[in-house]
């Protein structure tokens, strides 16, 4: 763990660029801000260059925003989709996310139909009770080892329907 560090908050953008300095004292908790509005944009410009949010640069059905929130190495990059799971009392959703959205959001809604959805529900920067009900766990990044967040949602299956069908997607915004 690094006890002090320094970001870049240069006018570059430098959303990846973080650097830690061997122990010089002191403790624990470094906050980065990035420059969103100067040259080079938010995190999701940085990484995305003229890649339009909500298009789908690869054609792989998820759209570049939220490919890029998933981790996805760059727009053309086949994002690892959320794993679902099971688990007593909850239908899990498992994902990587990157560790600064910027001022992009990412929801999670739930459906025992797949036609009607719930309200989306913003997935919190650390681990919260969201919606209610919903239960969201992260383990935070830890770069340049462990770049991106470890994301856990679970959704109660009291939101199944009588035959026990419970349905979870993610959505993404870019403000
Ligand atoms: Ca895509």
């Amino acid at each position: 763990m690094a006890t002090s560090g320094t970001a870049n908050t240069g006018s570059g953008g430098g959303a990846s660029l973080w650097s830690d300095k061997p122990g010089s004292g002191g403790s624990g908790i470094v906050i980065v801000r990035y420059p969103y509005s100067g040259p080079g944009g938010s995190p999701y410009d940085t990484w995305a260059g003229s890649a339009v949010f909500t298009d789908d640069a690869n054609g792989d059905g998820v759209a570049n925003g939220l490919a890029w929130i998933l981790g996805a190495a760059g727009p053309s990059d086949h994002v690892v989709l959320p794993a679902p799971g099971t688990e007593t009392g909850f239908l899990t959703l498992h994902f990587a996310r990157v560790p600064d959205q910027g001022p992009a959001k990412l929801y999670v809604e739930y459906s025992n139909d797949l036609s009607t959805w719930s309200t989306p529900v913003e997935i919190p920067a650390g681990s919260d009770t969201v919606g209610g009900d919903i239960e969201v766990v992260v383990i935070p990044a830890s770069p340049p080892g462990v770049p991106n967040d470890d994301v856990t949602v679970k959704i109660p299956t009291s939101h199944a329907s009588g035959a026990g069908k419970l349905f979870g997607r993610l959505m993404a915004t870019e403000n």
